[in-house]
């Protein structure tokens, strides 16, 4: 456990971090969330750092409070969009889909906090190490890219693994999540999901709808035979995805048969052809809501059952 809060370490107001997603989180969504108390989040995902840029111009005219950009590490974008958050003095960098190690000294130096996303004890140990200022540990109820452990068994054994605040990512998209990760030792909370369907989340409206009408079985990995796991809602693409995979197809043939998904669905809105990642709790969200309201409701609903718990032993 860690002795300073994470709300001192990034200068935020509320523990609860969005989600950094790709080709949706923009300055809108983000802004929104911070403005709210919480940390949004602008996502690189595949985009040129020119894209990112103008994302981090816009953001610094919509809240004076501390943001996040989410580093995705297999970008082939992923140099210059460090050198970008550090030229533009980005308070907070997230990284997703690897090791962030070879950049950790030019932003610290930056005197930017560094937040990897990791999905193991192990990497949460090694970043800790290289000088990370938090960790999230993602479990595998997380949409996109995800490790093999579970939220619930993934935080405790990180939170007992190092020093730095842990913050809990996957399957956590209302107040009992948020209890929960706490319970677990979590200092924060990482929230994705739930703010795909914010009113200022300028994902395509088809995707959102996706989300909404979601339940509890509705998401689906693909992408195993590839080393890179990721969770989907199932539809069409899914289900070829994994014909393929049965099929023996190699792990090339079935990165290309999806590259460009995430987009396709995101932006154009196929949802059918396109890749629409969301987590387990999809079927938990039911309605579109602003990010601050949003927010409020996380924090309402975690203060009114963290006051009224029942003693189940009684
Ligand atoms: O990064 C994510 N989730 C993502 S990234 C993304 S964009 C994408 N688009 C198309 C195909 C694939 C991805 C969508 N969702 N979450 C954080 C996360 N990081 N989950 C797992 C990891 C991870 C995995 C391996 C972090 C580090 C790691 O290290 C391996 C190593 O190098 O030791």
């Amino acid at each position: 456990m860690s002795a300073k809060s994470l709300c001192e370490v990034l200068s935020i107001t509320y523990p609860i971090i969005q989600g950094g997603m790709a080709w949706i989180s923009d300055a809108d969504l983000a802004a929104a969330v911070s403005n709210a108390g919480g940390l949004g989040v602008i996502a690189a995902g595949n985009a040129p750092a020119s894209v990112i840029a103008e994302q981090l111009d816009k953001i610094k005219n919509l809240t004076d409070r501390p943001y996040g950009l989410n580093v995705m590490l297999m970008s082939p974008f992923a140099d210059d969009i460090i050198a970008l958050a550090i030229e533009k003095k980005v308070p907070v960098v997230l990284t997703g889909a690897g090791s962030p190690g070879k950049y950790m000294s030019d932003l610290k130096a930056a005197g930017i906090k560094i937040v990897p996303v990791i999905p193991s004890v192990a990497l949460a140990r090694r970043m800790e190490g290289l000088g990370a200022d938090a960790v999230v540990a993602e479990g595998m109820e997380a949409g996109g890219h995800i490790g093999t452990l579970t939220t619930m068994t993934l935080v405790p054994q990180v939170v007992d693994g190092v020093d730095i605040p842990v913050i809990a990512a996957g399957g956590i998209a209302d107040g009992r999540g948020m209890a929960a990760a706490f319970a677990l030792g979590a200092s924060g909370i990482q929230v994705g999901t739930r703010f795909l369907v914010a009113t200022e989340c300028n994902v395509h409206p088809d995707y959102k709808q996706m989300i909404l009408d979601a339940k509890d079985t509705s998401t689906g990995i693909s992408g195993n035979s590839t080393g890179h796991p990721v969770r989907v809602i199932k539809n069409r693409l899914y289900r070829q995805l994994v014909a393929m995979e049965k099929s023996g197809e190699s792990p090339e043939a079935i990165e290309t048969f999806a590259a460009g998904a995430l987009r396709k669905a995101a932006v154009e809105g196929d949802i059918t052809y396109g890749s629409v990642m969301a987590g387990q709790s999809a079927g938990l969200v039911h309605k579109a809501e602003s990010s601050a309201e949003i927010v409020q409701d996380l924090l309402n609903q975690f203060r009114k059952l963290v006051s009224d718990f029942p003693d189940p032993l009684k």
